[in-house]
C-alpha cells in the first residue's frame, strides 16, 4: 500500500508568510495533481506554542538563524511561524484539503523542534504517524511539501530508516537555502540514505 505525505504546506512557509520559502506556493498544484492519485493522503502541520523555543524572540540577544544548544541538540532560531490556532498555521488556501485523511501535528512541545513528521528532533516522542501507516499496511511513501531542506528531508530520512520505500516527489518541494546549497546538500544526504529522488 502507498501512502502521500504532504508536509507543512502552510500559510507561513509561502510567499507572504512568516518564514517564507521562495516560491512555497508553487507545491500547492503539485500535491493538487497528485492526490487523486493515492488512496491514502496524509499531511504534517507544524504547529507550534505562541512560546515554541525554536522561535529567535524567546532567546534575547539571539537573532533569526542563530544555532543554539536547545537541550542537548543544535537549533536554528527562526521567526515566529505556524503558532497554533493562527492563520499563518493553517493549510495554503487551493490546497485540496478534501483529499486529506489525517493530519499530524509536529512541534507542539515548547522544548523541543520537530521537523520530521515522525518524531521530534530528539526522537522522543512520536506523533503517531508510523502507526497510522502501519495501520493501513502502508509500505511505500511518496513525500512532498516545505521545506526540502528541514522539515520534508527529516521526514524523508526517518520513513527511509523506519523500512518504508520512500520517494522524494523534487518537484513538489520547496526549501529555505538558510546557506546557500543547503537544498542541493539535503537531497543528497537523503538519495545516499536510500530515498528515491524523482
Ligand atoms: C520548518 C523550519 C522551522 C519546515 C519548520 O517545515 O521545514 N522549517 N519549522
Ligand atoms: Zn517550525
Amino acid at each position: 500500500m502507498k501512502a502521500l505525505i504532504l508536509v507543512d504546506i502552510q500559510n507561513d512557509f509561502i510567499p507572504g508568510g512568516a518564514l517564507a520559502v521562495r516560491d512555497g506556493d508553487q507545491v500547492v498544484p503539485a500535491a493538487n495533481r497528485l492526490m487523486p492519485r493515492f488512496e491514502l493522503v496524509v499531511a504534517t502541520k507544524d504547529w507550534h506554542p505562541a512560546n515554541h523555543l525554536s522561535f529567535a524572540s524567546q532567546h534575547p540577544g539571539k537573532g533569526i538563524g542563530d544555532v543554539i544548544d536547545l537541550n542537548g541538540l543544535p537549533q536554528v532560531l527562526w521567526p515566529d511561524h505556524c503558532v497554533e490556532g493562527t492563520p499563518g498555521a493553517e493549510f495554503v488556501p487551493g490546497l485540496d484539503v478534501i483529499g486529506i485523511t489525517q493530519v499530524f501535528e509536529k512541534g507542539t512541545d515548547r522544548t523541543v523542534d520537530s521537523y520530521s513528521g515522525f518524531f521530534d528532533n530528539g526522537r522522543r516522542q512520536a506523533t503517531g504517524l508510523e502507526d497510522f501507516l502501519r495501520g493501513r499496511h502502508v509500505d511505500e511513501v511518496f513525500i512532498l511539501g516545505l521545506a526540502t531542506d528541514y522539515c520534508v528531508k527529516f521526514t524523508a530520512l526517518d520513513a527511509a530508516s523506519l523500512g518504508f520505500k520512500t520517494h522524494l516527489l523534487l518537484d513538489g518541494c520547496r526549501g529555505v537555502d538558510l546557506r546557500p546549497g543547503d537544498v542541493d546538500r539535503a537531497v543528497e544526504e537523503m538519495r545516499a540514505a536510500g530515498v528515491l529522488v524523482e
